[in-house]
């Protein structure tokens, strides 16, 4: 059983985790990293589980890595640092990580609704890097992945002055797919979860892989990864469904075959 996360599954095919460390703004403390990777790569390995969706509470989504146990790590403490490890692990999720952010999202917080691939956020929400604060920078791909959602001269802005932005502006940059209210934020990420879970899962995941692809690559290895993906699913039950459905006007039934 996780300490520090609630894990429940409201809908088919889409599991809730939900951050649960309020007396610390849910803080990444070392813990709290490995049981979400824990539970990724569970999830990532059941068939049953189309998608995740990873929340917090109405005041943080997440205020970042644990100070207190930062404070406690000397240079070779951080050269062994076994959070390393955790973040790549929960990085390399392959299905579809919704994240509804409500209230702060600051340091690792922000940089892990940076590795959720949809993000739903209350009008509340706050999006910050202020590791500078600290005398640190971001070390959970704040500097690369904030670059690439929002471009350089406010992922500049924002890491170099520590200073956070609202759902609205982290909307309009890129970082955000959706405003709600937030009382509804994890509501409707959890719609969107269940709308993907009713998808053929083979095409979800290879189209998030393609997506993914496309932040990191040049056009033409994109494309090519592209043509090679869409060919693989040309020969799959699942396509054939889809175009039956189509032409039967009636909803397809996928079995990721
Ligand atoms: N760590 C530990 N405790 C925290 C915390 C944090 N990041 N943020 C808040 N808390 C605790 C507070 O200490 C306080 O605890 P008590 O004093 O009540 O025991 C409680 O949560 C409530 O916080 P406040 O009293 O401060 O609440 P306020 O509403 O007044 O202020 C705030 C909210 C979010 C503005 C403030 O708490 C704040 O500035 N928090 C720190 C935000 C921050 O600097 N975050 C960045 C941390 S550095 C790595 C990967 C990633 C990272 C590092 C390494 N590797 C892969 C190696 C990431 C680094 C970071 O994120």
């Amino acid at each position: 059983m996780p300490r520090y996360l609630v894990v429940q599954a409201p809908e088919d095919g889409v599991r809730l985790i939900t951050l649960q460390r309020p007396e610390a703004l849910n803080a990444l403390n070392t813990e709290l990293l490995a049981e979400l990777a824990a539970e990724l790569d569970s999830a990532d390995r059941d068939p049953a589980i189309a998608v995740v969706v990873i929340t917090g509470n109405r005041k943080a989504f997440a205020a970042g890595a644990d100070i207190r146990e930062m404070a406690e790590r000397d240079l070779v403490g951080i050269l062994n640092d076994p959070r390393v490890a955790h973040w790549q692990r929960i990085a390399a999720f392959s299905k579809p990580l919704i994240a509804a952010v409500n209230g702060f999202a600051l340091g690792g917080g922000c940089e892990l609704v940076m590795c959720a691939d949809i993000v739903i956020a209350g009008e509340d929400a706050r999006f910050g890097q202020p590791e500078i604060n600290l005398g640190i920078i971001p070390g959970a791909g704040g500097t690369q992945r904030l670059l690439r959602a929002v471009g350089k001269p406010l992922a500049m802005q924002m890491v170099l002055t520590g200073e956070s932005i609202s759902a609205r502006h982290a909307q309009q940059a890129g970082l955000v797919s959706e405003v709600s209210q937030p009382e509804l934020t994890v509501e409707r990420a959890m719609q969107i979860g269940a709308a993907i879970a009713r998808k053929a899962p083979l095409a979800v995941r290879l189209a998030k892989e393609a997506l993914l692809k496309a932040a990191d690559t040049d056009l033409a290895t994109g494309l090519r990864l592209e043509r090679h993906a869409f060919t693989l699913l040309a020969g799959t039950a699942d396509r054939a469904e889809g175009i039956r459905a189509f032409q039967e006007k009636r909803p397809a039934h996928f079995q990721g075959q």
